[in-house]
């Protein structure tokens, strides 16, 4: 039997609401979610199976020209994303308006694939507003796309998106991924990047964005799981920012991420968080190289 099959790159500024989108749609958290810039820094796929379809969403980071190593492979990872892709799904704040620059980078896709433009976080307007946004954009994009507004947060419009995405996918005779894979990042990513949410949501300033979380030891055992992070930040006043007075800081951001990943792994979770200096890290092609990035793809 035919399906409908293929991938989704997820594009869009930094903070539009990208993640939270693939995370609403697959109805688990696949991808980091935060309220400041620059959250999500790998490419991650969220992949929906029903009986009559397979959708592989590629998250990405925010669009967003950085100087250091690890900006240029992010960027870099967003080039990659949008190679053979079947559609290319384009994520703007509805609050924010459409820049230029946006329009640049949609405009080439206009004429070799479909582009399904969302408007997100849909629930911060009226309906006449949003109505009116749709008409506005519309003009802007000279009517070349499908607009649909949604809120991953209330989970609206969902259903309406989901059904346009596949209406655009090519029918294949197979699956990309078997059922039971959601995403293609391991347990041990994950946890990395759990711990690097709670940093971003509890520590403030460019503190957040100068933290890379690698992982040192994950054993998953029968009833428990013991997982050893690294904290590395770039100078040693942040360092003590992380621990905070008394270690407070990394208590909090150590609870907190381990009750999100017990509910991931379903089983009981040992985390021990440790803080390592590694100056100007962002340019270090060795632990860059440890965190997954390629030297090749830069
Ligand atoms: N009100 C509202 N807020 C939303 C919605 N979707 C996302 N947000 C918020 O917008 C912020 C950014 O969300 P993310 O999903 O991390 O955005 P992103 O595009 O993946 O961001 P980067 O990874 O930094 O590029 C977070 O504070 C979210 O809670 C929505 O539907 N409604
Ligand atoms: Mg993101």
């Amino acid at each position: 039997m035919k399906i409908k099959c293929g991938t989704v790159a997820v594009i869009g500024n930094p903070n539009a609401g990208k993640s939270s989108l693939i995370n609403a749609v697959i109805k688990e958290k696949v991808s980091i979610v935060s309220p400041k810039p620059q959250t999500t820094r790998n490419n991650i796929l969220g992949i929906l199976t029903n009986k009559d379809c397979q959708i592989v969403f590629v998250d990405t980071p925010g669009i967003n020209r950085t100087d250091s190593k690890l900006g240029k492979f992010m960027q870099k990872g967003i080039s990659s994303a949008l190679d053979d892709v079947d559609v290319v799904c384009f994520v703007h704040d509805i609050t924010k308006p459409l820049k230029t620059e946006e329009i640049n980078i949609i405009r080439p896709f206009f004429d070799k694939i479909p582009v399904v433009f969302v408007l997100s976080k849909a629930d911060l307007l009226a309906k006449e507003q949003i109505i009116s946004k749709i008409v506005g954009i519309s003009n802007q994009l000279s009517n070349k796309c499908e607009i649909v507004p949604i809120s991953s947060l209330k989970n609206k419009n969902l259903t309406e998106f989901l059904d346009v995405i596949k209406g655009l996918l090519p029918e294949t005779e197979d699956k990309l991924f078997s059922d039971d894979f959601y995403t293609d990042r391991s347990l041990k990513f994950i946890a990395c990047e759990i711990v690097r949410e709670k940093a971003l949501y509890f520590l403030q300033d460019e503190v957040p964005h100068d933290i890379a979380v690698v992982c040192e030891n994950y054993a998953d055992k029968e009833t428990i799981c013991d997982i050893d992070v690294l904290i590395v930040c770039q100078k040693q006043s942040q360092k003590g920012i992380i621990l905070g007075k008394g270690g407070e800081m990394l208590k909090k951001i150590g609870h907190s991420a381990r009750v999100s990943i017990q509910k991931i792994v379903r089983k009981k979770v040992n985390l021990n968080i440790y803080v390592k200096v590694r100056p100007n890290w962002k340019n270090d092609l060795e632990f860059l190289g440890a965190l997954g990035y390629n030297e090749n793809e830069i």
